[in-house]
This record gives structure tokens, C-alpha cells and sequence, in this order.
């Protein structure tokens, strides 16, 4: 019985190595880490957000920008009930790197079909890179509710 005991002790200690070291492998080989302090936008209690992202650097212009052959910068304001700019439009191939806001509340921004998928925080930016090396016609929606006319927040990505 003693022996029995002592094998699920060795058996529940090796279990508890193994996932410390898939941890350490993940975090220091893979470089994998939890979501760290996002890139914010100054604003104050008394100044209204969406006055702030008019006048705020890369919110001031929101839209599709070239920064590179075939590299794209696209900037989004997503705000109830609508993305600004709600119909982006690329070249087949481009790398894209969306930075994105909220102007109110939480909203989602997720295209379907591809792996971006983020929140938008008000006065936090989100940003994720994708290449669209498949033309065709992308949903973009908020999947996050955002209130009464949340069903309607979409847009389009058309990659052509
Ligand atoms: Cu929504």
C-alpha cells in the first residue's frame, strides 16, 4: 500500500516537472508571453476620447497606408456602431498590420477567415499583422456586444 502511495506521489511530482518545463520552454524558447502593458493613448478624465483620437497619431488619419512596397499600415477607430473605415481595400499579398482603438466601448474586431482577432479598449491600441495572399471579399466584425445595434457593426476587407 505504502509502495502504491509513493508511485501516484512520484507519478503527481513528475506531472507537475513536465508542465513547469513545456512553461519554461514555451516562455524562454518559443518567446510566448501573456499580453503585456498595450500601447495607450494619453487622454485625461475630463477630455472626451473621441475629441483626443481626431488630433492623436495614427487616429488622426484613419484608413489604408503604404509604408513599404506591399507593407500597409491599417489604422481603424471602431466606435457604436460602425468601423472607421468600414470597407479597407488591398492588393493580394499585402502584409498588413491593422492598429486599432475603440472611441466608446469595448468593441471586437475580428476578420473572418483570417487569425485577427482582437479586443478594442477604449484608449488602449490592439495591433496584429496578417498577409492576405488570397483575393476575395473579408467580414469584418465586432464580435464583442457593444449594445442595441451591436449585430449591425461589420465591414469588409476586399482584397483584390
Ligand atoms: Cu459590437
Amino acid at each position: 500500500m505504502e509502495a502504491y502511495e509513493k508511485s501516484f506521489l512520484v507519478a503527481s511530482g513528475a506531472v507537475l516537472v513536465a508542465f513547469l518545463l513545456a512553461l519554461a520552454y514555451s516562455v524562454f524558447a518559443m518567446g510566448i508571453s501573456m499580453p503585456g502593458r498595450m500601447e495607450m493613448i494619453a487622454c485625461t478624465a475630463d477630455q472626451k476620447l473621441r475629441k483626443v483620437l481626431r488630433v492623436t497619431p495614427p487616429f488622426d488619419n484613419p484608413g489604408v497606408h503604404e509604408t513599404a512596397p506591399g507593407k500597409f499600415d491599417v489604422v481603424v477607430i471602431g466606435q457604436t456602431w460602425s468601423f472607421a473605415p468600414d470597407n479597407i481595400e488591398l492588393p493580394v499579398g499585402a502584409e498588413v498590420t491593422f492598429r486599432a482603438t475603440s472611441s466608446d466601448v469595448i468593441h471586437g474586431f475580428m476578420i473572418v477567415g483570417t487569425n485577427v482577432n482582437m479586443m478594442l479598449v477604449p484608449g488602449e491600441v490592439s495591433s496584429e499583422t496578417y498577409k492576405f495572399s488570397r483575393p476575395g471579399e473579408y467580414l469584418l466584425l465586432c464580435h464583442e456586444y457593444c449594445g442595441r445595434l451591436h449585430h449591425t457593426m461589420s465591414g469588409k476587407v476586399v482584397v483584390k
